[in-house]
């Protein structure tokens, strides 16, 4: 039946969309079908009535943002932007979960629409805190023609109880982000049953302590008016963010498995379908969408144009720039024989790039002078002062990780993280996100070794720095003195993705031969030598160690070349001829790092390394004692000399 009015229209179009978040799954055999069919009602609110966007422009820079932080749902996303006209085509909707398909198992930043990558429970609301942090910063400097939009972001169970999101909901309501509207699918379902079996907080006292607006909407998930009021409502809420909490039933209108938490999970068999068809009145056929309702979304989904044609106007220059033209020309320049921790020559970089980098903004987790991560003057980024570039995270580290992911994902703004690099731990999750889903920003890492100290092995890194390069497409970045921490910033800089610096506590000698600009090719020549016997690869701290062994060979006839080998992704992504000028393969080769061996085998013969943990003492007597020392690397290199001439 063709329907008449426009609420048989909107009734129509949920239920197309809860048919094909059955037939996808359905057909991928896979689950995930019982929340994106709950749901259904509330994206078509937001997708037709709520949202400011255009279809047409997925990446219109005032648009507002949208973040399914329960990523399991992704059907739900894709059919709207199939729906509404992002450019998913109904045969993308056919090929879920395939190989090369644009409908991954869970929402990538790479489709169309997708604003950030979730899956993983609890990093989409932290994404949002970033989000709305990213917005209302640029909106303070740019002004409302520019920026004016908001986030909204839907979480369930499974991302509150996530650390993350306790993190970041207490930093979103200290800063008072009132851009930010988060639902909560109250739906009291989790994978393994009742959400009760193990979560009994009062979300919405929870969210009160924080500072949050909460707004308990109750039973009203199939009720359009109800929940866009509630969302005009959240969006007109300035001085904080808002929860609303929406009670919905997994699985709706299943006859067999609402409230049903195999509804998760588990795809509906033939029957269950047809048997949800019926009870919606819809034909019995897969992926069955009408015209008149695509041609209803297509109509929603282009009413931004007006409102994006207008932004166009005011703003001819375009969206607001994270750098400026010659920003690399502004980092320092550090003098040979000085000795400075890389992390103090990081914070001159950070300075100097405060001015020709407006976009640049961060800060660190409750670690900004040790870390080196103050922004300019360190005006705060708070409610009273959204113009603020510097994030006081406080002690929160994994939040503070998601928000850079965020923030970068917004655009505009060029966002930074610092703590220490043993707590790197805390915020891998969203390390890998950020990986993942190329979001460009910097983790500044300090206090990067053994050398950290009298604090002991608690505070001393080991295995960090191998199991960061172990992160596809993170650009680990350990710069060996102040020279080459100015190449890493321009380095990172000028990378789409994420980058990892690894700066050290303790000063260290900045070097006559080392380059900034090198740092760009990964690895290059420090020290070299006639006819190289051997040949010493260093990193950080352990490249004036390097030198100095060089040194001391030298003196006993032993011709060494000194590679610094600050970044390995840049190294290896060279032409292999190249990696074989600067690292000859038939030349006995031995790595220093003061972390562990494993993976140095790539390029080395023999690894000197820490495969321990550290120990509480002063941090050269550290180094020192696990290895870190001239004669250690010495007879290192001798012993491999022998052991190839036996
Ligand atoms: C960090 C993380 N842990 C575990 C999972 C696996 N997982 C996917 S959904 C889910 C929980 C589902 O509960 P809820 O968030 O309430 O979603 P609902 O079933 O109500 O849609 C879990 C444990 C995950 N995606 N991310
Ligand atoms: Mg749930």
């Amino acid at each position: 039946m063709t329907p008449v009015t426009d609420q048989e229209l909107e009734q129509l179009g949920i239920n197309v969309i809860r048919g094909l978040a059955m037939d996808a799954p359905a057909k991928a055999n896979s689950g995930h079908q019982g929340t994106a069919m709950a749901l259904a009602p509330l994206a078509h609110v937001l997708y037709t009535r709520v949202m400011k966007y255009d279809a047409a422009d997925p990446e219109w820079f005032d648009r507002d943002r949208f973040i399914l932080s329960a990523g399991h749902a992704s059907i739900l996303q894709y059919s709207m932007l199939h729906l509404t006209g992002f450019g998913l085509t109904l045969d993308d909707l056919e090929s879920f979960r395939q190989w090369g398909s644009a409908t991954p198992g869970h929402p990538e930043a790479h489709t169309p629409g997708v604003e950030v990558t979730t899956g993983p429970l609890g990093q989409g609301f932290a994404n949002g805190v970033g989000m709305a942090i990213a917005e209302r910063n640029l909106r303070a400097r740019n002004g409302v023609d520019a920026c004016d939009h908001h986030t909204f972001v839907i979480a369930g169970d499974g991302c509150l109880s996530e650390g993350v999101s306790h993190e970041a909901a207490s930093l979103a309501g200290h800063l008072g982000l009132g851009r930010l509207v988060v639902v909560y699918d109250d739906n009291h379902i989790t994978i393994d049953g009742d959400a009760s079996l193990s979560l009994s907080d009062d979300a919405p006292a929870r969210f009160r302590a924080y500072g949050w607006d909460v707004d308990e909407i109750g039973e009203v998930a199939e009720d359009l008016d109800a929940l866009e009021a509630a969302l005009d409502r959240a969006k007109r809420i300035e001085d904080r963010p808002t929860l609303i909490v929406l009670r919905s039933r997994i699985g709706f209108p299943s006859p067999d498995h609402t409230d049903d938490h195999e509804a998760h999970g588990l795809a509906f068999d033939a029957g269950d379908i047809t048997r949800t068809k019926e009870v919606m009145g819809i034909p019995d056929e897969a992926f069955y969408v009408p015209d008149h309702v695509v041609a209803h979304y297509r109509l929603a989904g282009g009413r931004g144009s007006a409102a994006r044609a207008q932004w166009e106007r005011r703003n001819p220059g375009g969206a607001p720039q994270a750098t400026t033209e010659g920003w690399a020309d502004a980092l320092p320049a550090f003098e040979p024989g000085d000795s400075i921790a890389t992390r103090k020559s990081s914070q001159a970089c950070v300075t100097a790039l405060s001015d020709v980098v407006p976009g640049l903004i961060g800060g660190a987790a409750d670690l900004t002078g040790n870390t080196g991560t103050k922004i300019g003057d360190g005006a705060p980024h708070t409610a009273e002062t959204p113009e603020g570039r510097q994030i006081y995270f406080g002690v929160r580290e994994h939040a503070m990780g998601s928000v850079l992911v965020g923030a970068a994902k917004h655009g505009g703004v060029l966002p930074i993280g610092g703590t220490f690099l043993v707590f790197a731990d805390y915020m891998r999750p969203a390390v890998r996100m950020a990986a993942l889903s190329e979001a460009k920003c910097v983790f500044v890492y300090t206090h990067d070794s053994v050398g950290v100290g009298e604090d002991g092995p608690t505070h001393q890194p080991v295995e960090h720095i191998m199991s960061l390069r172990a992160i596809p497409e993170l650009q680990v970045i350990r710069p060996g003195d102040a020279t080459e921490t100015a190449g890493a910033w321009k380095l990172a800089l000028e990378t789409d993705g994420p980058t990892a610096l690894i700066l050290s506590r303790q000063n260290m000698p900045v070097l006559e031969t080392t380059s900034a600009d090198a740092v760009a090719g990964g690895a290059y020549v420090v020290v070299d030598v006639e006819e190289p016997d051997a040949v010493l690869i260093g990193t950080g701290s352990e490249l004036s160690l390097c030198v100095d062994a060089a040194a001391a060979l030298a003196r006993q006839g032993v011709a060494t070349r000194v590679v610094s080998m600050p970044c390995w992704n840049v190294f290896e992504a060279r032409p292999l001829a190249e990696q074989d000028e600067v690292l000859p393969p038939e030349l006995p080769t031995v790595s220093v790092e003061a972390g562990v061996t494993l993976g140095w085998e790539r390029h080395a013969d023999l690894a000197v390394g820490i495969d321990r943990f550290g120990a509480s003492a002063p941090g050269g007597t550290v180094l020192r004692e696990l290895g870190m020392n001239v004669d250690n690397v010495v007879s290192a290199v001798t012993d491999l000399l022998s052991a190839i001439s036996d």
